[in-house]
């Protein structure tokens, strides 16, 4: 026999009996009014005396992915038009609280919130941009991506500032991995040509033999040949020419 055929069989043989019926268990009931949770407790204790008894709710759930909240995110329960005071606090390493969404906006910390409906609220750490070392890197960028130290200009102490090993392809954390291992040749061209003791010369160069701008300027002549270096890595392919000033 289950519970409920049971519990009837007991109320048939009470009645039959002239005995109080037997108590019945207590139920939760749950429903939702608007915007507002209702729960409903119902508690049959005798059949002719019944109590009720009702509670509202509100929500306030707080979402926080880089840093700590007070209260912490997730969700909570308080009385409808209850005020809480949510505070952002510690953010995680490399971000720093930059402002309230969802159901709340601007960047009061904290922030006084009226639970006049469910609301949810998000902190937004965002990525910390300072770099107070001064060495490329934000606080962001050496925390969080490449473990460097936020507060020394050469983590690895290899002479190179962790910014110029990052753009330069080496790691700003091993002393092993450093730009001054690296040796690159390119090829230039030799500029030569006759310059007059007392003259001044400049040099210039062209992409089509119209248009000539100069490469260097005030060039001293020695009363003999002038001999320059000049790189051909952004424009491989040019004209030179030495010009007397
Ligand atoms: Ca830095
Ligand atoms: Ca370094």
């Amino acid at each position: 026999m289950n519970a409920t055929k049971f519990h009837r069989t007991l109320t048939a043989l009470a009645a039959a009996l002239f005995l109080p019926a037997p108590v019945a268990r207590a139920t939760w009931v749950s429903a939702e009014s608007s915007n507002i949770n209702v729960e409903t407790r119902w508690v049959l204790a005798e059949s002719s005396n019944v109590s009720v008894e009702t509670r509202d709710w509100v929500y306030l759930t707080v979402t926080s992915p880089h840093g700590i909240t007070d209260p912490v995110a997730g969700q909570h329960q308080y009385a409808p038009n209850a005020t809480v005071q949510l505070s952002a606090g510690d953010p995680d390493p490399g971000y720093l609280f930059s402002k309230w969404t969802g159901d709340a906006n601007g960047n009061a910390n904290p922030l006084s919130v009226l639970l006049d409906f469910n609301k949810t609220i998000n902190a937004i750490f965002a990525p910390d941009g300072r770099d107070p070392d001064g060495d490329g890197l934000t606080n962001y960028q050496e925390l969080v991506v490449y473990h460097s130290n936020p507060d020394v200009w050469d983590t690895d102490g290899d002479g190179f500032s962790d910014g110029y090993e990052v753009t330069s392809g080496f790691i700003p954390t091993d002393p092993n991995s450093s730009p001054d291992t690296q040796l690159v040749i390119y090829t230039a061209v030799e500029v030569r040509f006759g310059a007059g003791l007392g003259k001044s010369y400049r040099v210039e160069s062209s992409m089509d033999l119209v248009n000539w701008a100069p490469v260097e300027e005030h060039i001293a002549g020695t009363g003999g040949t002038i001999a320059r270096l000049y790189s051909v890595q952004e424009i491989p392919k040019r004209y030179f020419r030495s010009v007397r000033e």
